[in-house]
């Protein structure tokens, strides 16, 4: 089995990874280092640099995933932002600002980076469709997957297999591992 670095601080992500990727016999290790995050509002930049970064400091081959939750009616808001947003103000305060509003589309994205020490960032996109909740539902998952809808359901109330048939870290992921066998990395 081929051995790949996430680096990342979510074990949320780790979880869903390990899952996903043993399946394509690619065992994922999590190395928790905190790669400076670049200021940007385009998610393929930030994992772009994080990448870049990691794999230099830690002279491995690494991927990184900047994710992000962007809802219709607020213009596209957490979207970059979701990690900081989620931490300050959470699923209440996102309920909050959602209260009355009739467009409940949104959409979370995920960009997954792939760098080895000396070369250059390749990075793999996934989105899924969905719509913000009006209350909370669901105890599985991590973040924003109590009042992510996909269907009837939110992410938080489906196990992390079902999560992984649909999710947008898992449409990154798969593109990844497909990139990593054709290149034979
Ligand atoms: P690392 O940078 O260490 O990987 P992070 O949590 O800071 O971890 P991001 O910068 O990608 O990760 O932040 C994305 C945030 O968006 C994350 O903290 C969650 O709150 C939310 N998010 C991303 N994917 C999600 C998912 O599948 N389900 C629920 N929330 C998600």
């Amino acid at each position: 089995m081929k051995t790949i670095y996430f680096v990342t601080n979510n074990m949320g992500k780790v979880r869903e990874a390990k899952a996903l990727l043993e399946k394509l016999g690619i065992d994922a290790q999590q190395l928790a280092y905190e790669y400076p995050e670049l200021q940007s509002d385009d998610l393929e930049e930030i994992a772009k640099y994080g990448a870049k970064h990691a794999a230099m400091h830690l002279k491995k081959p690494v991927i990184v995933e900047d994710a992000g939750l962007f809802i219709s009616a607020l213009n596209g808001f957490p979207g970059p932002y979701s990690s900081f947003t989620f931490k300050r103000i959470g699923n209440e305060g996102i309920l909050k600002l959602m209260r009355d509003v009739k467009d409940r589309k949104a959409q979370f994205r995920s960009v997954v980076g792939y760098c080895a020490p000396g070369k250059e960032t390749i990075t793999f996109s996934g989105a899924v469709e969905g719509e913000i909740s009006h209350e909370p539902r669901g105890r599985s998952g991590f973040g924003y997957d109590p009042i992510f809808l996909y269907g009837d359901r939110t992410f938080a109330q489906m196990s992390t297999e079902k999560k992984n048939e649909v999710s947008h870290r898992c449409i990154a992921l798969r593109r990844f591992a497909e990139w990593l066998q054709k290149n034979n990395e």
